[in-house]
């Protein structure tokens, strides 16, 4: 059934405790856990803990949980102090999620990559 915790996904794995992860905020809905090969001096993962393989279908069977999915974002950002104007080395950070093996998703179950603490190039790579 959609959102349901599948048995072969790392996050659901994480989000029940069976896989360590240091995780920064948590809600009932919702956990953030730091990156574990991090891209960036700040490097979060936000996820839903219902599995869904993607932000797209996360988005389509529960609109309100993506949403909060991109506040909860936000307030990593805020909390890691690296959103425009905190004053930190990148002036800003990037939401993203990659969607799909050819936009270099690897793990399938939705997740936003919150990054910052460095300046980013456009377009990425
Ligand atoms: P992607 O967008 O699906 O490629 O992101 C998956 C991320 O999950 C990636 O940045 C990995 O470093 C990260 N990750 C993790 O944080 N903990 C793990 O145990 C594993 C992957 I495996």
């Amino acid at each position: 059934m959609a959102g349901e915790p599948q048995a072969d996904c790392l996050f659901c794995k994480i989000v029940a405790g069976e896989v360590p992860a240091t995780v920064v905020r948590e809600s009932q809905a919702i956990t953030a856990f730091r990156d574990i090969n991090p891209q960036a001096p700040t490097h979060v993962l936000v996820i839903p803990k219902a599995h869904y393989p993607d932000a797209a279908s996360l988005a389509a069977a529960e609109p309100q949980l993506a949403a909060d999915v991109l506040v909860e974002a936000g307030e990593v950002a805020a909390a890691e102090n690296i959103t425009a104007g905190a004053g930190g080395p990148g002036n800003g950070y990037r939401i993203v999620f990659n969607t799909g093996s050819g936009a270099g998703q690897t793990v399938f179950h939705a997740h936003a990559h919150v990054l910052g603490g460095r300046g980013f190039n456009w377009p990425p790579g």
